[in-house]
This record gives C-alpha cells, sequence and structure tokens, in this order.
C-alpha cells in the first residue's frame, strides 16, 4: 500500500480455534496481530512484508492449550512447576479494555486479566494483570500486575518472544559477554558468558541473570537485526530446542527450530514481590532494522 494511503487502524477477525485476533496497521507500515487468548502477540510484519515473529504452523488454537510462537505472556509461573507450564495467564481469555488507534502516534490496545475461582484454585492469589501493547515502527509491550490481595503477591514473569530467523544457526546474540548464566539444560549450572557474540550451535536454553537492558539478535542471513529493550525485567532468557528438541515438541513442526530464535526478558531466577494494593509494572520495546 503507497506509504500516504497507510491509516493507523484497528481491526478484529476470528482466526482458528474461534479466538479473536486485533489486527493493527501502523503508518509506517508496521503490523500486528494480537489474540484475546492469552493476550497473546501472534504477529509482527515488517513493511516489508516480513514476518518478524516465529509461530508454529502445527500450534494449537484450543482453549487450554498453549500457543507456540509469538509473545506468550508467562505468569505466575516460569518454566514447570506445580502450575501449567509458564504458569496459567497464556491459557485464559483476555479482555480487550481499550484500544487507541489515532492519525498520530502508536496504534495500540490495552488487555486485562483478572484471578478467578479457577486462578485461585490453583494459585491462591488475587491480582489483576494489564497488557499494553503498542505499535509504531517499534513495538512495546508493557505487562502491569496488580496485587489485590492483603498480603505480598511473589511472582514470576517474561515476555516469551519468538523472533523468526533465516537459520538460527546463522544467528548470534550481542550484549550478553562478562554475563553470568544459569544453564537449564545442565542442572541449572551457572557459568560466564565470555563470548563477545553467543553463536547458536546446539540445544540451547538459559537464563543471563541481570542482564543488560538491550541486547541484539543478529540474523546474519536475511541479514536483519533484532534490538530488545527491557525495563523492570532481570533477566534474559535463550532458547532453541535444535533437532534433538523440536522432535519432542508436538506443536513444532519438524526443522522449525531453525526458524527461531527465543530472547525472553523476564524475571524468572528471582520473584517479583509486591506489597498489597501495589502494581509492578515490566516492559520490552522491539525493534527491526531489515538491511533490503
Ligand atoms: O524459555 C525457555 C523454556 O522454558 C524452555 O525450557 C522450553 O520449555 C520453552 O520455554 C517452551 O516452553 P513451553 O511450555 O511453551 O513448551
Amino acid at each position: 500500500m503507497p506509504h500516504d494511503q497507510r491509516r493507523n487502524s484497528i481491526s478484529r477477525s476470528s482466526e482458528k480455534g474461534g479466538f479473536s485476533v486485533m489486527h493493527l496497521e501502523h503508518t509506517s507500515g508496521y503490523r500486528l496481530a494480537v489474540c484475546e487468548y492469552g493476550g497473546q502477540v501472534l504477529s509482527w510484519t515488517h513493511p516489508s512484508g516480513r514476518e518478524l515473529l516465529f509461530l508454529s504452523r502445527t500450534a494449537a488454537f484450543e482453549a487450554g492449550k498453549a500457543i507456540r510462537g509469538g509473545i506468550p505472556v508467562v505468569f505466575p509461573q516460569f518454566g514447570k512447576g506445580s502450575l501449567p507450564s509458564h504458569g496459567f495467564a497464556r491459557l485464559k481469555p483476555w479482555a480487550l479494555v481499550r484500544e487507541h488507534a489515532s492519525d498520530s502516534g502508536a496504534v495500540s490496545v490495552v488487555l486485562r486479566l483478572f484471578s478467578d475461582a479457577e486462578t485461585e484454585s490453583m494459585w491462591p492469589h488475587r491480582f489483576a494483570l494489564e497488557l499494553e501493547i503498542e505499535l509504531s515502527d517499534a513495538l512495546r509491550t508493557t505487562l502491569r500486575v496488580s496485587n489485590a490481595g492483603e498480603g505480598p503477591l511473589c511472582f514470576f514473569s517474561a515476555l516469551h518472544t519468538y523472533f523468526a530467523v533465516s537459520d538460527a544457526e546463522r544467528c548470534v546474540i550481542q550484549g550478553l559477554q562478562g554475563m553470568r548464566y544459569v544453564d537449564f539444560l545442565a542442572e541449572r549450572q551457572e557459568s560466564m558468558e565470555s563470548a563477545p557474540e553467543l553463536a547458536l550451535a546446539k540445544a540451547t536454553d538459559r537464563a543471563y541473570v541481570r542482564s543488560p537492558d538491550t541486547v541484539l539478535i543478529c540474523d546474519s542471513a536475511q541479514p536483519c537485526t533484532f534490538s530488545v529493550t527491557k525495563r523492570g525485567f532481570a533477566d534474559t532468557v535463550v532458547w532453541n530446542p535444535w533437532q534433538e528438541g523440536n522432535l519432542t515438541l508436538q506443536d513444532l513442526a519438524p526443522g522449525s527450530w531453525r526458524e527461531m530464535v527465543c530472547v525472553e526478558s523476564g524475571n524468572v531466577l528471582e520473584p517479583v514481590t509486591v506489597a498489597a494494593g501495589a502494581t509492578h509494572e515490566s516492559s520490552q520495546v522491539l525493534r527491526a532494522s531489515i538491511r533490503m
């Protein structure tokens, strides 16, 4: 579409599984799709038409199952534990409470999720989550966690971003040198990142502790460079299941491991504690630079 005909807009459609999806378009030409189920960004598209987020071709669009790809919201648990993997927030229907598409500035939607009988049966705490998603020539996602109970609220959280890449073996991640990391594939053994660039060459699943607020994912084959700038998230998780891990995931088509790199902004090693009536805010800003 010619640049001068682009308008900020929000439209809605019903996708697989009957889930309601909002489609945001920004005058810059960037586009976004957000699923009310899970409050999950499914797609972020560059003005050139290139898809910037990975969404599994075999992702389940079924209530009660996680959607593999985009930006899953992880809350209140990270990884495996007493709750469903990565918590229940991505398994619940969120409510659209605000949308904004003025002629200038960012296009945004705000979704909310409140604790209910189901969540309290699994995790006996009252909370309100708010997810603000703002599309401009960048993608800003803000997660607000409000403690609606009487006692302190302790939780883990993350924005589990799946970046679409041409070949994971030809990607490097910059900005982690000198950082301590916990290796989830080696009984949470702690090591120090010595490389200026983390080159993926095997199954990788690690959390960099109190990582720098900005890291870069460089896809040399496209070429495309993503930047992730986080605030209120202490850690950066890097994950790729590689070929062997791919085979264990029913909702990840064979060979798809090459098309994705997860770099996640999160509070995954130490819980966040919010006092009664208080709110914790964390956010990330994603940018993509494609050299045509
Ligand atoms: O963020 C990395 C990780 O915790 C990996 O261990 C892997 O389990 C991945 O998340 C995906 O988890 P999921 O529950 O979405 O299959």
